[in-house]
């Protein structure tokens, strides 16, 4: 096993990861930046390296100093946590010509899969079922409108760089589907250094249910079951649970099947997540796949019992799964809530500052994965994302009421948080229902623009 990790990340995944390596007798290095000193991923580690200033395309996204952290601590392994350089397969091939395992897929599997439309192409070849729409990139508007007229409007222009629902246009006609191609091809170049964009058919009122795949080096891959991440508010998650309130055990094992279909078709190896949507018919389609370990991930260790950082690293290693598909199973119910440093009665806009007050709540079915401590001050330079409430239960209902019990003992001052609008979601009677979709918290906030 590898004796040594470089964690190429901060907060709650940082720690996170340490934590694995600790009870698998990994020592561990942490990077910080400058606004990162008094972080606790940094007293976690055995070792900690300051790489740079707080910014993070200075510090968490600078690869020559990150790659320099690693040779002079002499690491085996990077772990990239998620975002940064997670799904970067430059990244992931500069730690390969230096000797030092990177922890996550193959750089060539990122790179195929990063664009959206070679995976898509990939994906219907092998038999999965996709979104009707462009196969290659636009080429011009009559390349478009041709393509609308096909699938029929309502239809969707999404970057071929892009994933995550950043960059994406919702058309209605021929007028609006030509005016948006301009601008969307200028917003993919500027974000994603890409103008590709593709045409599909536009899902109203999808879910969002995602398979978490395993995958060894020697040709095993399994599936542990999905996550339900339809709640979220500009593709920002909100909550996850798992398992999905829209899913039976006829479709789990059909779209399951499709997941570990997607993950041979595409040489994977280690954790990753495959994205599908599920229509209000129960059609469902794939949308692309996360390369890496998710912020939700949890949902899936309560459900399966798996720990999925230390399977994570001992795929990477090399070593094979030590389960089979039917060793898997789901018992009871888990879902977690996003705890940010954000305002959700004002747009959800930041708010950084210093925790004076912080308690988190304990107890039967409660787990809180934070970085967070009372006198902790959040920077503003990063993610939001302050704590992981992840609850479980036997039953939906019976883990809805240990998440409400929960969100009531936790307490975080002065800032503002989202956990009144956690709040407000698990005392909703449609939430209770399942029968959401993705405008649900538009729907409960009142908003009347997106
Ligand atoms: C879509 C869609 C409707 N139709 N694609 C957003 C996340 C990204 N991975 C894909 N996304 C969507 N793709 C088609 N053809 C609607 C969304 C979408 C969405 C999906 C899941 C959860 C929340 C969402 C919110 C807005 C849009």
């Amino acid at each position: 096993m590898f004796s040594k990790i470089l964690v190429a990340n901060r907060g709650e995944i940082a720690v996170r990861v340490i934590r694995a390596c600790k009870e698998m007798s990994i020592k561990t290095v942490a990077v910080y930046s400058e606004a990162d000193r008094n972080a606790l991923h940094v007293r976690l580690a055995d070792e900690a390296i300051c790489i740079g200033p707080p910014r993070s395309e200075h510090s968490y996204l600078n690869v020559p100093t990150i790659i320099s952290a690693a040779e002079i601590t002499d690491v085996d392994a990077i772990h990239p946590g998620y975002g940064f350089l997670s799904e970067n397969a430059h990244f992931a091939e500069i730690c390969d010509s230096c000797n030092i395992t990177f922890i996550g897929p193959g750089a060539k599997t990122i790179r195929l899969l990063g664009d959206k439309i070679a995976a898509k192409d990939v994906m219907r070849k092998a038999g999965v079922p996709i979104i009707p729409g462009s196969l290659t990139a636009i080429k011009n508007k009559e390349d478009a409108l041709n393509t609308a007229r096909r699938i029929q409007y309502p239809v969707i222009l999404k970057a071929a760089a892009g994933g995550g629902g950043r960059g994406m246009r919702v058309c209605h006609n021929d007028v609006r589907l030509v005016s948006a191609l301009m601008t969307c091809q200028a917003e993919a170049q500027a974000s994603f250094g890409s103008s590709d964009i593709f045409v599909e058919k536009y899902i109203e009122q999808p879910r969002h249910v995602e398979f978490q795949i395993l995958a060894d080096r020697h040709g095993h891959s399994i599936h542990l079951g999905e996550r339900d991440c339809t709640i979220q508010r500009r593709h920002q998650k909100l909550v996850e649970e798992s398992p999905s309130p829209a899913v039976d055990a006829k479709l789990r094992r059909k779209m399951g099947e499709m997941a570990i279909r997607v993950a041979k078709a595409a040489g994977y190896t280690t954790v990753g997540t495959v994205e599908f949507l599920l229509d209000r018919e129960g059609n469902f389609y794939f949308i692309e796949v996360n390369t890496r370990i998710q912020v939700e991930h949890p949902v899936t260790e309560t459900v399966t019992g798996i720990d999925l950082i230390k399977e994570q690293i001992r795929t990477a290693f090399g070593e094979g799964l030590n389960m089979k598909q039917d060793d898997v199973v789901i018992r009871g119910w888990a879902i977690e809530c996003r705890i940010n440093a954000a305002d959700p009665s004002n747009g959800f806009s930041p708010s950084p500052g210093r925790i004076q007050v912080y308690h988190q709540p304990g107890g039967p079915g409660v787990r809180v994965d934070t970085h967070v401590y009372a006198g902790y001050e959040v920077p503003p330079y990063y993610d939001s994302l302050l704590a992981k409430l992840i609850v479980y239960g036997r039953t939906r209902q019976e883990a809805i009421r240990v998440m409400q019990r929960s969100l009531d003992e936790f307490i975080v001052e002065p800032i503002r948080t989202t956990i009144p609008l956690h709040k407000q979601i698990f005392s909703d009677p449609t939430f209770w229902r399942g029968h959401i979709s993705t405008d649900y918290v538009d729907q409960l906030l009142g908003v009347r623009e997106t």
